[in-house]
């Protein structure tokens, strides 16, 4: 009997330890310990032993039983365990898991941040100001006159007594008032026009203005500077074109045209067949602007230049309307991760 005893351990030792569920378990717990279970009946025939072997034989059975019952209980316990692990109450884990989708830098931001990047690399400092401004850093100190047509409210946002800046000169004028020349910026920001939207016009859009300020700055230096940014922008082969234009606030004015990116110049859908695409405007600092931000105007000379991120982001990426920008369409926006 003690035989037959170890054999059902070492039989419930191997099932209980390849048992995969609870239900398993309590299965076995009947098949060894039930009312009919193997080690109960070798129990019920306990009074059929001799008298001088019933207390080992007693003893070993309840051995067994305990033995049993222990790894058992042992078992249930690490499934239950496992089972909190794997799945918590209400989960399925047999559900597909959420795929994680990563955001990405919006094809205008990114545009900023290149031109910001190269003219870093030229050592232009960073400035920025406040979107809201007044008439005189929007208007007047940049050599608007009182009549001129950009103040009129079809033009321009106003805010009771104050202006959305309609540019990002006003940024320019605030940090020459309060410097010493030499020095060099660039300002970028958003700005705000009374327009209609359209193709290639929006209300609100963003610019990159740079200046810089020196004794013995000419226009062939701004010439240099604006070469070496838009090589570094699109790529060594591209030419620059300074064609004669006027703004208030620079004399001699240009606008600065580049050979286009996607005919090298040849002519297509893109530069409208001419081989040339208009990126920016710039000029030499007019003395006036240059007084007005009490800068010695006999001492110092001064370049600046102006552009549309929009427009050089619609160039760079062969998109032809503004308002793909605004729409947060996804399908739009993933093509720029
Ligand atoms: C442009 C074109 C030409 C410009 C001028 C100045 C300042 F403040 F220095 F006078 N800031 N930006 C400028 C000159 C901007 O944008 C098309």
């Amino acid at each position: 009997m003690i035989d037959q005893l170890n054999a059902i351990l070492k039989d419930a030792e191997g099932t209980i330890a390849q048992a995969s569920d609870l239900k398993i378990l309590e299965e076995l717990r009947v098949k060894y310990l039930g009312k009919s279970g193997a080690v109960t009946e070798m129990m019920k025939g306990l009074g059929q032993v001799p008298a001088d072997q019933k207390p080992q034989i007693g003893k070993v059975s309840n051995e067994v039983k305990n033995k049993i019952t222990a790894l058992l209980d042992q078992k249930v316990q690490e499934m239950e365990a496992k089972a909190e692990q794997v799945a918590p109450a209400g989960w399925d884990p047999t559900l597909p898991g959420r795929r994680l989708t990563a955001g990405g830098i919006h094809p205008l931001t990114a545009v900023q941040k290149d031109i910001a990047d190269i003219f870093r690399g030229l050592g232009f400092d960073i400035a920025e100001g406040p979107d809201l401004e007044t008439d005189y850093y929007n208007f007047l100190a940049l050599n608007f006159p009182p009549d001129h047509p950009a103040r009129d409210a079809q033009d321009t946002f106003y805010v009771k007594d104050r202006v959305l800046r309609t540019h990002t000169s006003p940024i320019q004028v605030r940090q020459m008032e309060n410097k010493k020349p030499p020095f060099k910026f660039i300002a970028p920001g958003r700005v705000y026009r009374n327009e209609s939207i359209d193709a290639t016009h929006h209300h609100i859009f963003h610019q990159v203005e740079g200046f810089l300020v020196d004794e013995g700055v000419q226009f062939s230096h701004l010439k240099g500077i604006l070469n070496v940014f838009f090589q570094k922008f699109f790529g060594n082969e591209i030419k620059t074109r300074f064609r004669p234009s006027f703004f208030p606030f620079t004399e001699p004015s240009a606008e600065v045209d580049i050979s286009c990116i996607f005919c090298a110049g040849k002519g297509c859908r893109i530069c409208k067949q001419s081989g040339w695409v208009e990126m920016m405007g710039c000029g030499m600092i007019d003395p006036a602007v240059l007084k007005n931000c009490k800068i010695d105007d006999e001492r110092y000379t001064g370049f600046a230049f102006g552009m549309g991120v929009e427009r050089i982001a619609l160039f760079k990426y062969g998109i032809d309307d503004i308002r793909l920008f605004y729409q947060n369409d996804i399908r739009f926006l993933e093509q720029f991760q």
